[in-house]
């Protein structure tokens, strides 16, 4: 365990991202539940999570009943259930390893359908700026992602030849070097079960899915409380999770002081 923890932090120290087992699985297998209980009051859903899932486009919705239906589902999902802390608790000591015991997390988890076929995808690109090069994304799939079924990060070499290669190619050459990053790019390829931890600063792709199962995945990012801050700050985007027995010492200590002066 502790061999296959440290392989894991040599690897995300080296290229800037690394898949870990969840440390409590029941915490994620809470998650995917509570996301399929939602969608069963919303439409027949049947009685098994990643065929739910993975059968999605079946189902043939799109545009605003599509949309209505996501929305739904999701408000459902965050009114039941802290996606912030159960995906803490799921992942906590490969989490606690890389940030460290204070921990604040991004307030709203994002959940990604990718339906096959489906050609409205995010274009390449970084999470910082404007997030804190000092996050971590977690990126969490529900169903076993593999080929274009998942996301393509460049490691922190490929990701600073891109940049190098924008640079100095303007506006003109930005289509080619786009090829070549998704020619550079690793294919995430993560069973439920497992998370990609990944740096903020990586470049990352994500391909039309041209398998035949629709994705279903989240995203979240946490960082030490006392690491630099992005454009996406604390109180608005990210929220206090954990202190550690010193900092909340003197947190406390400082609101008290506060109190006396006043
Ligand atoms: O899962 C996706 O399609 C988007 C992933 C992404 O850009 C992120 O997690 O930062
Ligand atoms: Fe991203």
């Amino acid at each position: 365990m502790h061999e296959l923890k440290n392989t894991f932090l040599n690897e995300f120290r080296e290229t800037g991202f690394a898949i870990a087992h969840a440390d409590a699985l029941d915490k994620l297998e809470l998650i995917r539940r509570t996301l399929f209980e939602e969608a069963g009051n919303l439409c027949d859903a049947g009685d098994d999570a990643a065929a739910f899932m993975n059968e999605f486009h079946k189902r043939e919705m799109s545009g605003a009943e599509l949309n209505d239906f996501r929305m739904a589902m999701i408000r459902g999902f965050n009114e039941r259930l802290d996606a912030g802390e159960v995906i803490f608790d799921a992942f906590q000591d490969s989490l606690l390893r890389l940030v460290g015991p204070d921990v604040a997390v991004q307030k709203s988890c994002n959940i990604v359908i990718q339906q096959p076929g489906d050609i409205d995808v995010s274009p390449i690109h970084r999470d910082a700026p404007p997030n804190s090069p000092f996050e971590v994304v977690l990126w969490i799939p529900l169903v076993d992602c593999y080929g274009t079924k998942g996301i393509s990060l460049l490691d922190r070499k490929g990701t600073n030849e891109v940049i190098a290669d924008l640079r100095v190619a303007g506006k003109d050459g930005a289509d080619k070097v786009y090829e070549k990053a998704k020619r550079v790019g690793h294919r995430i390829e993560a069973s439920f079960g497992t998370a990609c931890f990944f740096w903020t600063g990586l470049m990352h792709v994500i391909p039309v899915n041209e398998e035949v199962e629709t994705r279903w995945s989240l995203n979240i990012r946490y960082k030490n409380l006392f690491s630099p801050q992005g454009a996406k700050r604390l109180p608005d985007f990210f929220r206090i999770l954990r202190l550690s027995p010193l900092a909340d010492l003197a947190i406390k200590s400082e609101r008290e002081t506060a109190m006396d002066d006043r």
